[in-house]
């Protein structure tokens, strides 16, 4: 026989599990008798910080339907980057999409000697609706390589280190790779121009123009915004190893070239300008050409980029002053662009027809350091 106190029991638990069942199944109950808000009944809602509730979208302006143009050229950025340069490259590429990328889309290359980790790859194309590829550098494209004899590098490398000399002791692969392989690499083959950009520099002006179609149209290949001299003590035989490749190869140099930017006597010596690579907008097909490809592996064969510390700056630049007609190269004057220590700053009409930010007094196109007005001398 059930004594009363036993259908209370009873009750109660089909009360209980009605409710459970009930809470599962039906959102709406589940809420209502929670025990927050039940206990909000009497102490009134949980509060948050106001910046937790994202701003409703009425505030929001629609996003800019930007169209692809119906133009382009077949192009890309390039970044040769570590995996420690994310900060940095992060800061030069969103400036690249606000100021000219949003509007033309085109695609990136990274590339690297080691493989580029998941977060670096996330954070990278979040940044762009343009597509981004990821790219190893293949070993023998950037280890020095076996035939170097390592007694008398790493001797330089001291030398220069003890000497003061900027970055003497380092960035001999780097230096050799963007002077003989990145045009090489896989994933640029597909590409015929390339933008090259570095971490940490600034972008001070709208590019609302397509600097690619400019070069493809104009047979332009090679671009510059910044020129200067070359440090003496890294390129010690570079110009006598230039010149022996001249003697034996003349038929390769351009009619109407450069010469006069890098020299001052008609070849006789070096004068050590060079357009800054650290900013280059060039045609990959030059650098796969004959005169070029003979060229670096010329002065590969010399060992001057581990022995001595050519930079691929000097390299690029007397490749082009050879191998191109003075007008392929091409002065980004309307590209407002700064790697430490130095500056581009457009300047006038250009300053406000880009939007520039730059302070235009600081300009080191004419300063003592700049070849600029080497450049202009040839026309
Ligand atoms: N993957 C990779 N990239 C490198 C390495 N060393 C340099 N780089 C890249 O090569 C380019 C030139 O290197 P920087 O360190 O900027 O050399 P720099 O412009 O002479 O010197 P900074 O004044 O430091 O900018 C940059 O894009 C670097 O990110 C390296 O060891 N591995
Ligand atoms: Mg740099």
């Amino acid at each position: 026989m059930m004594t009363p106190m036993r259908y209370v029991v009873l009750v109660l638990g089909i009360i209980i599990s009605l409710h459970y069942i009930l809470s599962f199944s039906h959102e709406e109950y589940g809420n209502a008798t929670s025990l927050s808000h039940i206990t909000e009944q009497f102490t009134g809602p949980k509060s948050q910080p106001p910046y937790k509730e994202p701003v409703p979208d009425k505030y929001y302006k629609p996003t800019e339907q930007i169209l692809e143009p119906d133009r382009k050229a077949n192009a890309t950025f390039v970044m040769l980057v570590r995996n420690g340069d994310l900060p940095g490259i992060m800061s030069s590429m969103k400036q690249i999409e606000d100021r000219f990328n949003r509007k033309f889309k085109y695609p990136y290359v990274f590339l690297n000697e080691e493989p580029f980790t998941q977060p670096f790859k996330d954070h990278i194309t979040a940044l762009t609706d343009a597509p981004v590829e990821f790219g190893l550098i293949p070993h023998e494209h950037w280890y020095q390589p076996t035939w170097i004899n390592e007694t008398r590098a790493s001797a330089a490398r001291e030398d220069m280190e003890k000497n003061g000399v900027i970055y003497g002791g380092m960035y001999r692969n780097m230096c050799r790779f963007n002077s003989g392989f990145f045009y090489q690499q896989e994933l640029l083959q597909k590409y015929r121009y390339y933008w090259r950009v570095e971490p940490d520099v600034k972008f001070f002006c709208d590019v609302d123009y397509d600097p690619f179609l400019l070069m493809q149209d104009e047979k332009k290949v090679y671009g510059f915004t910044v020129s200067l001299y070359e440090y003496p003590t890294t390129i010690p035989t570079l110009w006598n190893a230039v010149r022996t490749f001249i003697n034996s190869n003349s038929h390769l140099l351009a009619a109407d070239n450069a010469m006069g930017f890098i020299s001052d006597d008609g070849g006789d010596t070096y004068n050590r300008c060079h357009f800054w690579s650290n900013f280059e907008i060039g045609d990959l097909d030059f650098w796969r050409g004959e005169a070029y490809t003979k060229f670096f592996s010329y002065l590969d064969e010399q060992g001057g980029f581990y022995y001595e510390r050519w930079g691929d700056a000097p390299v690029h630049s007397i490749g082009a002053a050879l191998f191109a007609r003075k007008d392929q190269i091409h002065f980004f004057n309307d590209i407002g662009y700064k790697h430490e220590p130095f500056q581009h700053c457009p300047q006038g009409a250009a300053h406000s027809k880009g939007r520039c930010w730059c302070d235009p007094t600081q300009n080191f196109d004419y300063e003592w350091y700049s070849c600029l007005s080497r450049y202009d001398k040839l026309f």
